[in-house]
């Protein structure tokens, strides 16, 4: 029977079927889904992942490959049928090497994210993804979505990170590229299959990861503004006069703020004044702090922003960027929203603030936007509170993936399809990239036992 083998298999301490245990597996973090599973197994090794794989393959049984569960789209969570099998890479938690002159890590998968960063800064290093759960995202999960953050304007998505991969596919077999190369040209890049494709190509059991020098020293200011275009057009301005030093630029809508001083303690904006936005912004300005005070000062003058606070210590600074992290946490307390992860080209923000606001006054006037999220990046969380019960949810998204795919935006910037947005993606990519997609995952899992139901 496949229980008695996946527990023979991994070993007594690398499974659980208790009820306690596995509760917190099977809703995801937005609590959107609830699902059901016979067993959860904790393969120590990529051998034991291998295995795990292939006597589910021969049994028929599907699999869900689980990180830190802290995903967006309910991609990590088993489905209602109880037949489907969690395998959590959180025992694969090894640092394997550090390679400090390369410039590069070797890690396993079940790495959080905040031990590799502080593995590379004790190296004089810096790994360069950043987001609010980094204290509990494993890197295979972050891989496994091509995860954004709060650092793409400068370094890259999660996939931008990576420069080797080591990967279990349907039958069992482990494919290791995990080369620790900057340049590789020997053919198809396979990494990449399984970057992004949220566990349905492959289970990933580990990386080798770039790494930075270690950055200079930071200065972070919060800005007030009128419009999210000023925002937009503030990045161009501070582009031009400081070169590509800005790390992190985060929009914040004062609606957000308000949210924030309500459900998390000590959250507090530096202004006296409100303003209708605000912008977070890391700037990495070595011993020159003076030129970026310059640069804001002179978007103080031409009006292009109200306000200004460059943070006087890392506490300070610190203090802005835990407000940014809560903010998710206080939109779940203020109640359930809809969730829109949207991208659109930089230049087309103000447009889609726009025409988003006033669709959502045409088909919900009671309908709240909470909108913030990496505008450096075209990546805005337009999210919408509506009340309870209200039944114009799905008037709504579509109308505002509509409006994205208008504007030659994606419905999905960072967080992926997983289970939530599926019928999302077979609506707004071509006949033929779904067909592509289809024709490898058919290559790939033929049997379907990789994260059946999810993205494709
Ligand atoms: P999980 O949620 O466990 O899994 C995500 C998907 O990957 C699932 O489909 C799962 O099956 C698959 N998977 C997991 N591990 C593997 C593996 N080893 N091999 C193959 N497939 C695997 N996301 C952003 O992009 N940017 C942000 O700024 C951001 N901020 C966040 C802030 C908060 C407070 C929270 C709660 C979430 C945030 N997220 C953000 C979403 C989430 O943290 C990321 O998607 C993260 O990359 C998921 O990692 P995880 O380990 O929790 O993956
Ligand atoms: C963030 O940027 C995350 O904080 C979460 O991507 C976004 O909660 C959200 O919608
Ligand atoms: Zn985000």
């Amino acid at each position: 029977m496949l229980l008695d083998r996946l527990k023979e298999i991994v070993g007594p301490n690398g499974w659980t079927t208790d009820r306690s245990e596995l509760e917190p597996r099977l809703t995801d973090w937005r609590r959107a889904v609830r699902g059901a599973t016979p067993i959860a197994v904790f393969p120590a090794n990529t051998e034991e992942v291998s295995s795990v794989v292939r006597a589910c393959a021969e049994a028929g049984v599907a699999i869900v490959p689980q990180g830190g569960n802290t995903g967006m789209c309910a991609g990590a969570v088993p489905d209602e049928s109880g037949e489907q099998v969690i395998v959590s890479l959180a025992r694969m938690n090894a640092i394997r090497a550090v390679d400090a002159a390369n410039f590069s890590m070797e890690v396993e998968a079940g790495c959080i994210l905040e031990h590799i960063q502080l593995a590379a800064s004790a190296v004089d290093r810096h790994f360069a993804l950043s987001l609010g759960a980094e204290g509990s995202c494993q890197i295979g999960g972050n891989l496994s979505t091509n995860a954004g953050g709060i650092n793409v304007l400068r370094y890259g998505t999660a996939r931008a990170q990576v420069l080797g991969l080591e990967a279990v596919l349907a039958d069992g077999t482990v494919v290791s590229s995990l080369r620790s190369l900057q340049k590789d040209t020997a053919g198809y890049d396979l990494k990449q299959l399984f970057i992004g494709s949220e566990g349905t190509l492959g289970i990933i059991t580990a990386a080798t990861l770039r790494l930075y020098p270690r950055t200079g020293e930071i200065s972070t200011a919060i800005v007030a503004l009128k419009s999210a275009g000023d925002a937009v057009s503030l990045l161009a301005q501070l582009r031009t006069e400081l070169g590509d030093k800005i790390e992190a630029f985060e929009l914040v809508s004062d609606y957000v703020f308000s949210l924030l001083e309500k459900h998390i303690p000590e959250a507090r904006l530096p202004f006296t004044d409100k303003a209708d936005w605000y912008v977070l912004m890391d700037v990495e300005m070595k011993d020159d702090r003076a030129r970026l005070e310059n640069a804001l000062m002179k978007a103080l003058e031409t009006g292009l922003i109200c306000n200004a606070v460059v943070a006087k210590n890392a506490a300070e600074a610190e203090k802005l960027w835990r407000m940014r992290h809560s903010i998710t946490e206080a939109e779940r307390a203020e109640g359930k929203a809809l969730k829109h992860d949207i991208s659109v080209p930089g230049s087309r923000m103000q447009e889609f603030l726009q025409r988003a606001d006033q669709l959502l006054a045409n088909i919900a006037p009671n309908a709240q936007p909470i909108t913030f999220g990496h505008i450096g990046d075209g990546n805005l969380h337009y999210n919408v509170a509506i009340p309870e019960g209200s039944e114009d949810g799905e008037l709504i998204t579509r109308a505002i993936y509509d409006l994205v795919n208008d504007l030659g935006g994606s419905f999905s910037a960072e967080h992926g399809v997983g289970r939530l947005k599926r019928h999302y993606l077979l609506e707004y990519r071509s006949p033929a990239e779904i067909g592509l997609m289809r024709t490898l995952k058919a290559a790939l899992d033929p049997g379907n036992i990789l994260n059946p139901g999810k993205v494709i």
